[in-house]
């Protein structure tokens, strides 16, 4: 598969496993829909993108949070950037670290809004063009985390489980077009998921990473191209990507 012009949508551009995507795809001369709630990020990407490799992005700073947004931008994008051939479902976050019975409901509710509904609202946007075309690739950034829960991490880890069960569940429902569905399932990746999950507090994020190598949003990106470039016939339905000194979520060998 070449990705020389295609259309590449890829949710949470503005940071991290997204953005890292977003600069492998416009070296092998994809055109990009990047969406993310932070333009200027966005705007600095695509100005590094244009300037490197004369990447084409359209901009969307939209919250997958909002359903109705989700659609209406969606539903206008102009003719040339509508025919969406793969699709990144990255856009995702932690809120906290909470034992369940002292969790709190509104992280609880901005992990399963962003992480499963977005996730939804984004993908029930984009796949009916995808079949109506015949040409489609969905990549469900889901986790390690969505098939081992972890202490404290219970609400963050059923999202992602609901990830697997929503990728799988395309995968069956998609059965008998040539639209492809594949899961990448990444362990500790340092990127600012920590930062976003602690709100700020940067020694606790660093903490995490703290005498291990962890994956870097490179590595992950590398796995998705690898996924989007295979031949048609083929579909890597799911990969599960750890650092070497990680062994489970809950298992790693600090130095
Ligand atoms: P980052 O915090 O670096 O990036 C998260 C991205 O998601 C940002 O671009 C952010 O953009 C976007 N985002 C968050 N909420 C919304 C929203 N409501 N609407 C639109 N965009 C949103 O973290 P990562 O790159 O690490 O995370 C990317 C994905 O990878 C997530 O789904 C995460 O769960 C998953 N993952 C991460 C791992 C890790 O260890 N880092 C491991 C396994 C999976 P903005 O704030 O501008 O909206
Ligand atoms: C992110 C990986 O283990 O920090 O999905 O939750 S973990």
């Amino acid at each position: 598969m070449m990705l020389e012009n295609s259309i590449v949508l890829i949710t949470g551009a503005s940071s991290g496993i997204g953005a890292a995507c977003a600069t492998l795809f416009a070296r092998s001369g994809a055109r990009l829909i990047l969406v993310a709630r932070r333009q200027d990020r966005l705007q600095e990407l695509a100005g590094e993108l244009q300037q490197a490799y004369g990447t084409p992005s359209y901009l969307l700073a939209l919250d997958v949070r909002d359903g109705a947004a989700v659609q209406q931008a969606l539903q206008s994008l102009p003719s040339p950037w509508a025919n969406i051939d793969i699709l990144i479902n990255n856009a995702g976050l932690s809120r906290g670290l909470d034992k369940l019975h002292m969790g709190a409901l509104q992280d609880w509710e901005e992990m399963i809004d962003t992480n499963l509904k977005g996730l939804l609202y984004v993908t029930r946007a984009v796949l009916p063009g995808m079949v109506e075309r015949g040409r489609g690739h969905v990549v469900n950034i889901g986790s390690i985390a969505g098939r081992q829960t972890y202490p404290g991490g219970a609400v963050y880890c059923a999202s992602k489980a609901a990830v697997r069960a929503i990728s799988e569940g395309l995968k069956l429902d998609l059965l008998g077009t040539p639209i492809r569905v594949t899961e990448i399932q990444p362990g500790l990746v340092e990127t600012e998921f920590s930062q976003v999950r602690f709100r700020g507090d940067r020694a606790r994020a660093a903490a995490v990473y703290q005498g291990l190598t962890p994956l870097t949003a490179m590595d992950v990106a590398e796995v998705v191209v690898f996924a989007a470039t295979r031949p048609p016939h083929v579909n890597i339905s799911e990969i599960l990507l750890v650092p070497t000194d990680q062994a489970s979520t809950t298992l790693v060998h600090r130095r």
